[in-house]
């Protein structure tokens, strides 16, 4: 698109937003300022680095699609993710996995892993300017075989994985002194049952006790924040979950920690946007994983369905955009994984900007019973404002493909790099 064809576009849709008493620019900067984490695991299908083979068997993660391309080392990672943030609007994060540090030649095993692993990492990220989260990888391990690893029975499992968290977070406060930006830690553990258990109980006061060991270690807010992730169900933890939405939000309240709630991880028919306002009076922060699940928690790439419009506009009626952690978290190996990166990260991107054109007051002043007809109507008609022309400038004055013009960029890193591996 020629810039100045762009330009034009866009003033008249700034008119058209001004009408409606909505200042399109002041939208813009406020879009520029939201950093979303970028999964690092959708560029390798949730492979990591470590000498042995990994196997997500056991841990509920299902990748599914065999389109050729995807990284196999750091080097080649850590080239796809730039590519991918060449198309991408906006100053933005990389989120971590411990199965993604640099080990060198001899096995290190995860109760074993230090910040130097990462160090290629955090230098890496100061280099391009991109701020680190983190995770933990209590999955694709032999000692997670058994279904359990911080609730689990067998005490010796049970350490090595309290080990691995703790590190995760000695890690995760290094890269946020060194990057000066809390990295955020978040933990996600799949434990569970595939058939029914008969001690609910006892796996929860087991994590409940790991958990505790685990948080004894205290850090500066300034350098490491804490997540916690809950899930509904699982390929293979279908009949029961130890961290359940209910134990970590009572774990969360309880101890200062975040809640993260990741869309795929709740009911289907379980609004996510409707959680926002009412767990934020009791709680400073929240994490949210934007997924699309599709029938279960299928981590389909995400699109600029309801779901994420609802989701955005929530955080925004809110005031909360400072108080809401934005990661991406799905993986699909049946497209380019560089698009699959893309598309999700400017379609969540456009439902904040949807969300930030709102006129705030207005929709307020809607809100009472007898004006539901009026609300109604007025939410359909800003859907039929002029939005792309507004995208397209945050786009060009990013200095990044506007519309649909990217996919030209990811398919010739495909075909130039991607089908070569
Ligand atoms: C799993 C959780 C978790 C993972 C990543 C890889 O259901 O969503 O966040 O997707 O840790
Ligand atoms: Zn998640």
């Amino acid at each position: 698109m020629d810039p100045s064809v762009g330009e034009k576009h866009y003033l008249y849709a700034r008119e058209r937003y001004a009408e409606r008493g909505i200042d399109t620019e002041k939208a813009l900067a406020r879009l520029q300022t939201i950093p979303l984490s970028l999964h690092c695991w959708q560029g390798d299908d949730v492979g990591g680095f470590e000498k042995r083979a990994a196997s997500l068997e056991g841990s509920g993660l299902q990748v599914t699609g065999g389109r050729p391309g995807k990284a196999r080392t750091v080097e080649e990672l850590r080239a796809d993710l730039e590519q991918a943030f060449a198309l991408i609007p906006g100053r933005h994060r990389v989120n971590l996995h411990a199965m993604y540090g640099e080990f060198g030649d001899r096995p290190v095993d995860r109760d074993a892993i230090e910040p130097e692993h990462f160090r290629g990492w955090t230098e890496w990220a100061k280099r391009r300017g991109l701020k680190l989260d983190f995770n933990a990888t209590c999955f694709a391990h032999p000692k997670a075989a058994s279904g359990y690893t911080l609730s689990s029975r067998e005490n010796g499992a049970r350490k090595f994985w309290v080990e691995h968290v703790k590190r995760c977070r000695k890690i995760a406060a290094s890269i946020g002194r060194e990057q000066q930006s809390p990295c955020l830690h978040n933990l996600w553990i799949p434990d569970g049952s595939k058939d029914v258990p008969t001690d609910r109980w006892g796996a929860r006061a087991t994590l409940l006790k790991s958990l505790d060991e685990i948080y004894a270690v205290e850090y500066s807010p300034q350098q490491l924040k804490d997540s916690v992730e809950s899930k509904l169900f699982g390929i293979g933890s279908e009949s029961f979950v130890a961290g359940s939405h209910e134990f970590y939000l009572g774990y969360a309240l309880t101890r200062g920690k975040i809640v993260c709630l990741d869309l795929g991880h709740f009911h289907p028919t379980e609004s996510v946007a409707d959680k926002i306002s009412a767990i934020l009076p009791f709680s400073g922060e929240i994490l949210l994983h934007v997924s699309r699940g599709v029938r279960w928690d299928s981590d389909h790439v995400v699109l600029l369905n309801d779901e994420v419009r609802e989701l955005a506009a929530e955080i925004v009626r809110s005031q909360a955009l400072d108080r809401i952690h934005l990661a991406l978290d799905y993986f699909d190996a049946s497209f380019n994984r560089i698009g699959a990166w893309v598309l999700g990260a400017r379609s969540l991107l456009k439902g904040l900007l949807l969300a930030l054109l709102e006129p705030q007051d207005r929709a307020r002043e809607l809100d009472p019973p007898a004006k539901a007809l009026e609300r109604l109507t007025f939410l359909e008609e800003l859907k039929a404002l002029p939005f792309g022309p507004v995208w397209d400038a945050f786009c060009l004055r990013n200095s990044v493909p506007p519309g649909e013009e990217w996919l030209r960029d990811a398919e010739a890193y495909e075909r130039r790099v991607l089908s070569r591996r």
